[in-house]
């Protein structure tokens, strides 16, 4: 990312990059479409979101997307050479997603990368953000937070004519977000495709470990073995370890944590 990108992304809370991946794009598709058949109980039939977590995570290429040079270049340009995978979703999505942002994190920044597999504009489904809504802690963003949950109560309109940018994509294009930007979706069929990578940067400071695993399990809704997935620890070459090494030195037995929790 050069710099002036690096500025549109901190002023606004997002960008787009067309055509990022468009060499890449039938292979991902490809995987993408491998991972959900590894998961005997899941299956999508439209009526509502289906998802997978973790799941790049899931296969040797998609984990691979980390050390993509443009993907390891979005990551390193915004978050520190020393960023931390936050671990990644696979979804069908069906139908709307209302208003919200991902998470509030004062001490850290966290970001989304979003790649959707489908032709997406503002009538079927494409992902909508509004501009500056990252900033939180500010007036607009309070006002956000209380109001836009009923949009019609607050301000009689529906979700969708929420004022925001709607990010038409085609295959190929890549989305980043703040995780504290507000963002929605609306008109959507029920086969949507879309997968992400969540990463921060590194935590540091006197509670690092202690925030980190809050985080961590903030976002941990399956029982599951590990954190991370076998292939993305499998393969993990030296330039990924290090984006794992924090989530791993926390020591957390997570079979032990997502007793609790139903497999997927
Ligand atoms: O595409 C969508 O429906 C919403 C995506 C979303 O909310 C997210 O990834 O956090």
């Amino acid at each position: 990312m050069d710099a002036k990108q690096i500025d549109f992304f901190d002023t606004f809370g997002f960008i787009k990059f067309p055509g990022l991946l468009k060499a890449d794009i039938d292979w991902i598709e490809e995987e993408f479409e491998q991972v959900f058949p590894m998961f005997r109980n899941v299956k999508h039939d439209g009526s509502k979101r289906t998802m997978i977590v973790p799941f790049i995570d899931q296969r040797e290429k998609l984990s691979g997307m980390l050390e993509h040079p443009a993907i390891n270049d979005i990551l390193t340009c915004l978050l520190g050479s020393d960023y931390n995978y936050m671990g990644s979703d696979g979804n069908y999505y069906s139908g709307d997603t209302s208003w919200h942002p991902d998470g509030q994190e004062k001490s850290r920044k966290h970001i989304k990368i979003a790649f959707y597999l489908d032709s997406l504009t503002a009538h079927n489904g494409a992902l909508r953000v509004i501009p500056g809504s990252h900033r939180f802690g500010d007036v607009f963003y309070r006002d956000l937070m209380e109001k836009i949950w009923n949009a019609e109560q607050s301000w009689g309109i529906s979700g969708s004519e929420v004022p925001a940018v709607a990010l038409d994509v085609v295959p190929g294009d890549v989305l980043v977000f703040k995780h504290e930007t507000f963002h929605s979706s609306w008109g959507g069929n029920g086969y949507r495709r879309m997968f992400t990578i969540n990463a921060s940067q590194r935590f540091t400071g006197e509670k690092a470990l202690e925030e980190l695993e809050a985080q961590c399990l903030l976002h941990y809704h399956y029982a599951r073995d590990h954190y991370y997935g076998p292939a993305m620890r499998g393969s993990a070459v030296p330039q990924r370890q290090k984006h794992l090494e924090q989530v791993m030195s926390l020591g957390i037995d997570w079979a032990e944590r997502s007793k609790h929790l139903s497999p997927l």
